[in-house]
């Protein structure tokens, strides 16, 4: 069993996705072991979103995820972490998989409507910048 950081973003929270994606989560054999709904800070995003910092993206990319609210969750199950990211599909929607949650619902490149850690470490950093031990059922 492993753990893995999922965030349903803001353009598919808007749009009224999230227990769409949560049933998904649930169908494929992953657990959610915590989960809250956050409307996070720019000052959030920006740390959350620290390794794109140079990016010329980071600043509507930060602004974004700060402008309404976004179902964090942790999920726990076999290889959870490539398992979301295989779940979610490629970053842009226009190069994802068929049947990936990005290929069926996303807006854009930045709208991507979900996030998933890229590896066992993110996952971790990811998890403790968002939730205690206390929010984690075990
Ligand atoms: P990931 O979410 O698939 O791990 P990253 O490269 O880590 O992709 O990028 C983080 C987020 O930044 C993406 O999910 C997307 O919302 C946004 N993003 C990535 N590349 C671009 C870009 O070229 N233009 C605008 N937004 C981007
Ligand atoms: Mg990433």
């Amino acid at each position: 069993m492993s753990r893995t950081f999922a965030m349903i973003k803001p353009d598919a929270v808007e749009r009224g996705l999230a227990g769409k994606i949560l049933s998904r989560i649930a169908t494929e054999g992953l657990t959610v072991v915590g989960m809250k709904l956050v409307h996070m800070t720019l000052e959030q995003a920006e740390g959350f979103y620290a390794e794109h910092k140079e990016r010329p993206f980071f600043g509507s990319l930060t602004g974004y995820m700060s402008s309404g609210p976004s179902v964090l969750a942790v999920l726990e199950g076999d290889d959870a972490q490539p398992k979301w990211r295989e779940m979610m599909g490629a970053t842009n929607p226009a190069d994802a998989a068929e049947g990936t949650i990005r290929k069926e619902l996303a807006i854009g490149l930045e709208k991507n409507s979900v996030h998933g850690s890229d590896s066992e470490e993110s996952a971790a950093r990811e998890i403790s910048y968002f939730f205690t031990d206390a929010e984690i059922v075990s």
